[in-house]
């Protein structure tokens, strides 16, 4: 039996799992603590429990296994480059990896590759290479502290960049957590203080249209498959809702397949890849992000495509052929349930009437602690193929006088009618779960 190591137990480890089983793969995960997602679908002594960058237990993982792949980009690639030296199997390879970890890096290979994406800067606070803090910090001449100079004076040092402007922590950033839209030299200077050891890159403030994102997978000779793109919408930089909906314009479709391409053979990348785009109101579409792995962009393809990401993710490192990847429905939408107070509850009531919607399947990660905005779980609903079986619209009709009509504006970059249509029932569905889950209805 083939196995498989993945770096990380979080949902995404947790949801290659049952993937895993219907491949005949066996899984082996390293993550810090026995109660991590994956723990609920895998035995324990699968498990090496040790921090995702603790490399010696990658080792130890990787003595156990045939191949070790992802689940996070919390790695220490100089630590495990000897690992890949001394035969062990990465995909995606460490080389692959290496342009993406950090933010800067990856937009300065987006830059080198002709890959549109927004204007970015290193953000320049006179520090010296590599460090955050000034040089004249603490300096007995000086009467102001850093922060108090750099608030009333800062400006970016270059013209690339001003306010507004995406400030992103260089790396270790997800869900929100290190990304931050800053209006003001007051507010960057306040985050600045608060997080003073965090490198940090500043980007143009794109006043985009929609959000787009597209999961592929590139397998070990070179096939590539792309799925359907989605539209993603975002609450305080974390994921909300997924659509996938038909029907995008071929521009759209186009620019999004040839920049998919592009970066997956010039990387040689093995596995599945997550890529964020903003969409202009000119029909451009810029790359944001890149995650080089499954992703959140890609939970509906359990649910609404022939094979899921997290089988492909398998199917790619493992070198079996890569599945189809095109939807089994009408359309769908995902509704991440983030967390909304601090709590140690497992929300079962809202689980259950979740769970008693028509065409939906709930994802509960078994996460012991909620935070406000943390991924607790998510729940994908489907249209079914025969979109006049319309199972779904007592829901519809439920939600019909609320956030729908915030949600009724025009959508060119949709060719037809009908798929604005299958798009507004799933808004109505997506409202009505967000509804049941933090009870906001
Ligand atoms: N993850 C990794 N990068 C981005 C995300 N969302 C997933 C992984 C990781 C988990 O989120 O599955 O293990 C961590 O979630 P949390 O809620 O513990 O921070």
């Amino acid at each position: 039996m083939v196995k498989v190591g993945v770096i990380g137990g979080g949902q995404l480890a947790w949801m290659m799992a049952p993937a895993a089983q219907t491949l005949g793969l066996e899984l082996w995960v390293q993550t810090p603590d026995l109660s991590d997602p994956v723990g609920m679908a895998i035995f324990p002594q699968n498990m090496i429990l040790a921090p995702i960058n603790d490399a010696d237990a990658t080792a130890i993982l990787a003595k156990q296994c045939d191949v070790v792949t992802f689940e996070n980009e919390f790695v220490d690639l100089h630590q495990l480059a000897p690992l890949a030296q001394a035969d062990v199997q990465f995909y995606p390879r460490l080389r692959s990896l290496q342009p993406l970890l950090d933010k800067y890096h990856q937009r300065q290979c987006f830059q080198q590759l002709g890959i549109p994406t927004p204007a970015f800067e290193l953000l320049d606070t006179g520090r010296d290479a590599g460090k955050n803090m000034p040089a004249k910090v603490g300096s007995p001449n000086s009467t102001q502290s850093w922060a108090e100079s750099l608030g009333q004076s800062w400006e970016p040092r270059t013209t690339v960049v001003s306010f507004p402007m995406a400030l992103k922590a260089r790396r270790h950033g997800y869900d929100g957590k290190g990304t931050y839209i800053v209006k003001t030299a007051a507010e960057l200077t306040a985050i600045l203080t608060s997080q003073p050891d965090t490198p940090w890159l500043i980007e143009e403030f794109v006043p985009f249209e929609r959000e787009l994102a597209v999961m592929a997978a590139r397998s070990v000779n070179g096939d590539i498959l792309v799925y359907p793109v989605v539209e993603t919408q975002q609450e305080h930089q974390v994921c909300r809702r997924v659509f996938m909906v038909p029907g995008w314009d071929q521009g759209i479709q186009q620019q999004v397949e040839a920049i998919t391409h592009t970066l997956l053979t010039h990387l040689d990348f093995v596995g599945v890849l997550g890529i964020e785009f903003f969409l202009t109101a000119d029909g451009r579409v810029l790359v944001n992000e890149v995650a080089p792995r499954t992703h959140n962009s890609g939970h509906h393809t359990i649910d609404a495509c022939v094979t899921s990401q997290f089988e492909q993710q398998l199917r790619a490192v493992t070198g079996l052929p890569l599945g189809p990847v095109h939807p089994t429905c009408a359309a769908a939408v995902m509704v991440n349930l983030l967390g909304y107070e601090e709590s140690e509850h497992s929300y079962q009531a809202q689980r259950d009437q979740l769970a008693a919607l028509p065409q939906t399947q709930v994802y509960w990660y078994g996460k012991s602690v909620c935070h406000p905005g943390r991924k607790m779980g998510h729940v994908t609903a489907i249209i079914p193929n025969n979109i006049n079986d319309t199972s779904d619209t007592n829901v519809a009709s439920d939600t019909s006088d609320t956030n729908v009509a915030s949600d009724t504006n025009d959508h060119p970059e949709m060719a037809s009618e009908e798929s604005e249509i299958l798009r507004q029932r799933l808004v109505a569905i997506a409202t009505r779960i967000e509804q049941i889950w933090d009870g906001s209805g």
